[in-house]
């Protein structure tokens, strides 16, 4: 049986404070429509594909915070998507602000993907663990981030999930810069890594980088995707958003290490390859043999907790 699938990366350019809910999932719709014109079978979207990256502004009034986020999922508003999706036969990968209400009253916020199959089952479902930022405002900076303020660590661990014929596993944006992110799947078999992300040129703590925010971009994915023979999926939310400018810069990444697809703008763009997974195992059975090769005797300070 062919292992090969052919992955849309769906890119989106900005979304801006003032566009409804309604024009956004309108757009996820159509470069879903255009991924499957050109027979993808899975479609990945970003990091907070169905809102403006509000960690990059302070919001006081909890109504309004509650309105970016999803206290279920599919709910009527992103319905058209599931709709379409299982209509065309294609699977995708979804980032969202999540909401949940405990039995006893207690909110509980996460920046969430879920993974949804070719017959629109939900198959996977992630949690963001590396939150960036600050839980306080920073005070002089152009933009916040205040994700530490507005989202939980996610609960779930890195998860891998049998799907698309292949091991998929999840993570968002900040989670692609740490090897251990990538290594945990690994250690789980994984084949395909799918990550949305939203990430600033300047970032204020790093003044003289912005030159680098691409490069560190394709550095960690390829980094990840080679030591861990698995493919990688990177898709951004490129461009000006709420006057915050984002990289763009999503790309398809194979075990080699190698870029197979990239995208030409910062705007929505669909990016697509065909990704054997197969591909994997002579990564996965030669130089990166966890069971020959690895020495975790030696790592055991990467697992101590932090101080
Ligand atoms: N969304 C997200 O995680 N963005 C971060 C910005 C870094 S701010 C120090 C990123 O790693 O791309």
């Amino acid at each position: 049986m062919s292992r090969t699938l052919l992955v849309a990366a769906a890119q989106l350019g900005p979304i801006q404070r003032s566009e409804s809910r309604r024009a956004t999932v309108d757009r996820l719709v159509e470069l879903l429509r255009e991924g499957a014109s050109r027979r993808a079978e899975l479609v990945v979207f970003p990091e907070a594909a169905l809102t403006p990256f509000f960690p990059h502004w302070l919001i006081e009034d909890p109504a309004e915070l509650d309105s970016y986020f999803e206290e279920s999922m599919p709910n009527a508003g992103v319905r058209p998507l599931f709709d379409e999706a299982a209509a065309l036969g294609v699977g995708f990968c979804l980032g969202y602000g999540e909401l949940t209400r405990q039995p006893d009253g207690v909110v509980r916020r996460f920046n969430t993907s879920i993974l949804v199959e070719r017959d629109g089952r939900t198959v996977g479902h992630y949690r963001k663990i590396h939150l960036p930022g600050h839980t306080e405002v920073q005070p002089g900076h152009p933009y916040q981030n205040l994700e530490k303020r507005y989202f939980e660590v996610g609960d779930l661990g890195f998860g891998v999930w049998d799907a698309f014929g292949g091991r998929v596993g999840m993570c968002i944006c900040n989670d692609r810069r740490w090897p251990e992110t990538y290594r945990v799947m690994a250690l789980k078999g994984v084949e395909l890594v799918l990550l949305g992300y939203n990430t600033p040129a300047l970032i204020p703590e790093m003044p003289g980088t912005e030159r680098l925010a691409d490069f560190h971009n394709r550095l960690c994915m390829q980094a990840g995707a080679y030591q861990n023979g698995t493919w990688v999926v990177g898709v951004a939310k490129a461009g000006v958003e709420a006057g915050v400018a984002q990289i763009g810069g999503t790309c398809v990444i194979a075990p080699s290490g190698e870029l197979v697809a990239q995208a030409a703008t910062d705007d929505d763009e669909v990016v697509t390859a065909r990704v054997d997974l197969d591909a994997c195992r002579v990564y996965k059975e030669t130089l990166f043999n966890f069971a020959a090769h690895r020495r975790p005797e030696h790592y055991t300070l990467i697992t101590d907790p932090v101080s």
